[in-house]
């Protein structure tokens, strides 16, 4: 397989051949140019049908900040924040209710994302939802509140562009930065999993499809 790096020659298995909109960012973290952008109109209705149930809201850190990004989930787990900390739960804590079930459309693009990046059968229980308004980042952080770091993170990007920032496992690596666009979705796994990454501020701006925001949805799995 050819990529800018020849990092895929390391790999015992390779995953399958990439078409156009294969671009592999890192070792294990692969973006699929516009991979969701088709059925857009689709995803989005589903994404707002699950707000309608369980309402965005910013989170508290366990440090006592609030949070710029507002956020919700659905599937079988959600994300859910409070002064124990950040954990999976099962229940929204707003209504105490299950969280909404993980819309098909939703569930069906992220396995085809996962497939295409070579990991078959990801079955993942928890997606979160983050909405960013102007202003609005998240800073440098790791994603390892998961028990399964043998599956990868599938994310969606919807609405307003914005500025991501992909580091390694080690915080002291500079990260590098990438423009994120409506309809992107990239598969982060195998050594990329763990690595650090963040949101730099939204930038002002109206999408023809979601107005002045940008939606980012990412879907785990969390039990092994
Ligand atoms: C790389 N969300 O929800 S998605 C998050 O755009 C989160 O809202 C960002 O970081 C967003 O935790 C980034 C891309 C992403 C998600 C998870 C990762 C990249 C990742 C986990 C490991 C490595
Ligand atoms: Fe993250």
């Amino acid at each position: 397989m050819q990529s800018e790096y020849g990092v895929m020659d390391l790999f015992d298995d390779l995953p399958p051949a990439p078409d156009d909109a294969y671009t592999l960012i890192a070792p294990g973290a692969v973006l699929l140019r516009g991979l969701g952008r088709e059925g857009d109109a689709a995803l989005l209705r589903a994404v707002q049908t699950v707000i309608a149930q369980a309402p965005l809201r910013h989170m508290q850190t366990p440090g006592g900040y609030t949070m710029s990004v507002a956020m919700t989930s659905c599937g079988a787990l959600g994300w859910v924040s409070d002064p124990q900390g950040y954990r999976y739960s099962a229940r929204d804590p707003v209504s105490n209710q299950p969280w909404p079930a993980m819309p098909d459309c939703l569930l069906a693009l992220a396995q085809r994302a996962a497939a295409q990046a070579g990991y078959a059968n990801f079955q993942p229980e928890a997606c979160l939802i983050n909405q960013y308004l102007p202003g609005a980042k998240l800073s440098l952080h790791q994603d390892k509140d998961e028990q399964d770091l043998s599956a990868p993170i599938v994310s969606l990007s919807l609405g307003l562009p914005a500025v991501f920032l992909f580091g390694t496992p080690s915080r002291k690596d500079r990260p590098q930065r990438w423009r994120l666009v409506h309809g992107d979705v990239v598969v982060w796994g195998g050594p990329s999993r763990l690595a650090y990454h963040g949101v730099q501020p939204l930038e002002e701006g109206a999408h023809a499809l979601l107005g002045r925001q940008r939606l980012n949805l990412t879907f785990r799995r969390v039990r092994v």
